[in-house]
């Protein structure tokens, strides 16, 4: 807010009339003040101070006896940008909900925690020598300030960040976890590497673009690479994380992502022997129905049986094939707008088993070792792929589903289904009724059976960095392994069967510490530069890397000294690190139980609170993050530690916002809009109030520098509504005597109806234009009573908590605007009691009136006789007929 354009001529005048007291506080407020004005600036920060002195919002304990509500949103990565508008208003939504809901009487816990292991920091270190930690700390006390600014009713008391050596333990517990039951090995199969950010990749993280695959985060070239990595089996989970969609509220969107990223698919595993090999092929195919119609088969450049079939004739040129693919990634090999397939001939053949026919086998790149199993059957017939493959190279192409006439088998495949043809003992079945019966016979026999593949990979678990949790694990030789004792500590979560590695040309076994000796923290290290070989900052730590281990206790020594005794191990630590990916996967749970040292969060807490009832975030997230945190969410349930299989039951994406200029909000463009400048400018209030009133939630929209100047003016007309501009006190029209207008009081009971009904549905903008045509109808009414104005603030308060609750103490009251309750409307109210009725002279409309919703004939009819447009038109003419519709119409008819 400025200085006024009259230099402060008014506020001088005013002083003079003040007592001293008064003036001298005044003289603190702006220039053109009044004890009246709205002045936000003042008000905003003294509300914010006084919630958090208060503990306004803390979360009562489960005993409390109210029912809960968990309002959740993403929790973000304190960057050093500090808070994105994007930020705002996810978090002004979840936190209109979470007002709300308070309001109706729920216990609501509605917290808020930093995501802050990651890259950026990481690079920070790298380009300044600081350590991400100091970064990271000063990061989020900007991104707190920021969100206190804001008037965000959040419990602070359960904040924490994933890199607090508290949250880590637990996280390294739950790996921990996880390992021992198996669900996480090691291996070392080509993995995405990105040279730029010197680090591997998950599959998700990985896109496909026209210049090649590259990475998600700063679209730098990726490449593969064998490298050892940590993998968690989240395929096992595959069908578990289908099928538990269906329970979910989530957008549709979101669901079809993972349905389709899991990529379930149902068919036969079919096996094919070789001539003159003991070996046998195994394929995976959705299509056993079309097995008649296999003309050759497709082994991938990479499957381990390519070299032992390989015809000594063939063999050059299938080797030369073989390492021209080698760097092609499947995103490439598999795409299908490049239909040029490339491919070679083993020189060996196989025996359809249905028909005894000897069939070519190849290998080509369109065949994925990482699929099924890595070898096909192909149907150039009845599909695409194959059809192109087949025309190439000039293999033959055998129809064996009927295609609708006219079909030319010649110029494509057909997909489509089909009464089977050249098919003994299946022809005129349906596909469907074909695969049933085939995988049965070849079941029978031996020969296949039915099978179900996915495209979900085993989920990357370890980055070549720095800046991440440390796995709590320590190699030692299969040696040392076997002599750990029955009873020592290190096996709380020793896996059955062990995971293995190479470690410098030697097998080496992963053993776990024990709970007792978590968190396993993070060295200080000189340089945070991954080395190009794709190792670790972490691996230059000689001195936290390589310890004894005393194989009884687990307990730790360093290796520069000599060995302590019989028990103890030489042992090297994992030295690559978590992926961000891992703190986001269960901070759900502990905001629950933020500080308990003895489990992720109590029982209790667990029970009460259970899984949030409420989760906002971007869709960006919807394969990624929401993926992985279903899956340990999900395997922790399975182990017993929580109640309930699915975190987050209500899934919400709100839309991007988008720069004025309706582009993405980018430094680049110049068009990004930055929460504090606004704040300064229109308040917090009005902030969140136009957030939330641009649009739906869910959809993208521009910013609009005016839009935010409508919403301001609504808040102020308010404020006039309820402060009187000389007093500060109650408007005098709350105390004026005069009746409440019939049309603002309806107005009223309809507003708090549908205030209550978009906040439940989240449709925020509708509420707010109802609160806007409230307004219409408050001041043009001729009073409007305290009872009426005290629901009005209390249904705008989750949008304008401040303003409200700056009203709600100026009209005397003690305790927080939420503690009066949501109101309630009066459905009695909500009908219209007078109508318009139309007037008309011979069918031509002359007037209209406001006329009782129950006036009888008599009543309307005298009405319109009175009118005096009506009376022009009828004036010394004989009537020759009154017809009179009750609630709408009177008709006189005359005549001349
Ligand atoms: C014979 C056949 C006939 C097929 C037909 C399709 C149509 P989805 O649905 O994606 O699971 N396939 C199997 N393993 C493969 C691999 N490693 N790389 C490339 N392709 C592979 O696809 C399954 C189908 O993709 C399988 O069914 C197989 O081709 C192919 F008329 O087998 B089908």
């Amino acid at each position: 807010m400025g200085p006024p354009p009259d230099g402060g001529k008014r506020g001088q005048a005013a002083i003079q009339t003040l007592p001293a007291r008064a003036a001298a506080a005044y003289l603190q407020t702006p220039m053109d003040a009044t004890p009246g004005t709205y002045d936000f600036t003042a008000f905003e920060r003294r509300w914010q101070e006084r919630w958090l002195a208060e503990g306004a919002f803390r979360a009562e304990p489960a005993s409390c006896g109210k029912p809960k509500y968990y309002v959740l949103d993403m929790f973000p990565y304190p960057s050093g940008a500090g808070l994105h508008i994007g930020h705002p208003e996810g978090y002004t939504a979840s936190d209109i909900l979470a007002r709300y809901k308070k309001a109706k009487g729920f216990n609501v816990l509605h917290p808020m925690g930093w995501d802050a292991f990651g890259l950026p920091a990481e690079q920070h270190a790298i380009a300044t020598g600081e350590h991400p930690a100091v970064q990271t700390r000063r990061n989020i006390d900007n991104f707190r300030r920021q969100l206190r600014m804001l008037g965000f009713a959040i419990d602070w008391d359960r904040e924490f960040s994933t890199t607090d050596e508290d949250y880590l333990r637990w996280t390294q517990w739950i790996f921990l976890q996880l390992l021992k039951h198996g669900l996480a090995y090691v291996s070392e199969k080509p993995v995405w590497f990105c040279p730029a950010l010197g680090t591997v990749l998950a599959n998700e993280e990985v896109l496909n673009t026209p210049e090649g695959p590259r990475s998600e985060r700063g679209d730098h070239p990726v490449e593969r690479r064998p490298i050892r990595q940590w993998v968690l089996r989240i395929t096992a989970y595959a069908d578990k994380l289908i099928g538990g969609l269906d329970a979910l509220d989530w957008p549709d969107s979101t669901k079809r992502l993972q349905r389709n990223w899991i990529g379930r698919s149902e068919g036969a595993e079919v096996t094919f022997r070789l001539e003159g090999h003991e070996a046998s092929l195994t394929v995976f195919t959705t299509r056993p129905d079309t097995l008649h119609g296999a003309t050759y088969m497709v082994i991938a450049p990479e499957h381990p049986l390519l070299a032992k079939i390989t015809a000594a004739d063939r063999r050059r040129e299938v080797e030369a094939y073989v390492a021209a693919v080698r760097n092609k990634s499947d995103l490439e090999r598999t795409d299908l707008a490049d239909m040029k397939k490339t491919g070679v001939f083993t020189g060996a053949y196989a025996i359809n088993p249905v028909n005894g026919a000897s069939i070519p086998v190849w290998t080509a790149d369109y065949v994925l070792m990482s699929y099924g199993t890595g070898a096909i059957m192909a149907v150039p017939a009845h599909d695409a792929r194959d059809w192109e493959f087949a025309q190439q190279f000039g293999l033959p192409i055998k129809q064996v589903v009927g295609a609708p006439e006219g079909f030319d088998i010649r110029k494509e495949a057909w997909t489509g289904d089909g009464p089977l043809v050249n098919s003994p003992g299946l022809e005129g079945l349906p596909v469907e009724e074909a695969k049933r019966k085939i995988t049965a016979r070849l079941s029978g026999k031996g020969q296949g059976r039915a099978a179900v593949n996915y495209k979900l990979r085993d989920w990357l678990f370890s980055r070549q960095r720095y800046w991440g949790e440390p796995f709590p694990v320590l190699w030692v030789s299969r040696e040392d392994y076997a002599r750990i004792p029955a009873d020592s500590k290190l096996r709380e979560f020793l896996p059955t069967e062990p995971v293995t590695c190479m470690l410098e040309g030697k097998e080496a076994c992963a053993v776990p510490l024990p709970a007792t000796k978590l968190p396993l923290t993070l060295p200080e290290v000189k340089s945070y530069q991954p080395s190009p070989t794709g190792d670790s900052p972490l691996s230059k730590a000689t001195e936290w890397v390589d310890v004894w281990v005393d194989l009884a206790t687990g307990e730790t020594a360093s290796r520069s000294a000599a060995r302590p005794g019989d028990r103890w191990a030489a042992a090297s630590r994992e030295t690559n690190t978590m992926p961000q990916w891992a703190g986001s996967c269960w901070y759900h749970l502990r905001y629950l139980d933020p500080r308990n040292r003895d489990s992720v969060a109590s029982k209790e807490a667990l029970t009460y609170w259970g899984s949030p009832d409420f989760y906002i975030g971007g869709a960006e997230h919807a394969v990624l993050h929401l993926l992985y945190a279903r899956f340990w969410h999900r395997f922790l349930h399975d182990i017993g530690v929580l109640p309930e299989p699915e975190p987050f039951r209500r899934l919400f994406h709100q839309g991007l916002i988008l720069g004025e200029d309706g582009e993405k909000m980018s430094k680049s463009r110049g068009n990004v809009v930055n929460p504090d400048t606004i704040v300064k400018e229109h308040g917090a209030d009005a902030l969140r109030m136009y957030l939330m009133f641009l649009g739906p939630l869910e959809a993208s929209k521009p910013w609009s520098s005016e839009g935010i100047t409508g919403v301001s003016r609504f808040l102020r007309r308010l404020w006039r509504l309820a402060v009187d501009e000389q007093t500060g006190g109650p408007s005098a029209r709350l105390a004026s005597g005069a009746a409440e207008s019939e049309d603002f009081v309806r107005e009223l009971h309809r507003t708090i109806r549908k205030v209550g009904e978009d906040v439940e549905t989240l449709q925020f903008n509708t509420a707010i234009s109802q609160m806007m045509i409230l307004m219409n109808t408050a001041e043009k009414s001729a009073s409007v009573s305290r009872d009426s104005l005290e629901a009005f603030v209390r249904i705008a308060a989750p949008f304008a908590p401040h303003l409200c609750e700056e009203i709600w103490s100026r009209l005397g009251h003690r305790g927080g605007v939420a503690a009066a309750g949501w109101p309630s409307f009066d459905p009695a109210k909500l009908v219209e009691s007078t109508v318009e009725i139309v007037f008309q002279v011979n069918g031509k409309v002359r007037g209209t009136g406001k006329m009782a919703k129950e006036a009888s004939k008599d009543e309307l009819l005298a009405a319109c006789r009175a009118h005096p447009d009506v009376q022009k038109f009828t004036a010394g003419k004989p009537v020759v007929k009154e017809i009179v519709v009750p609630g709408k119409l009177v008709n006189i008819v005359v005549a001349g």
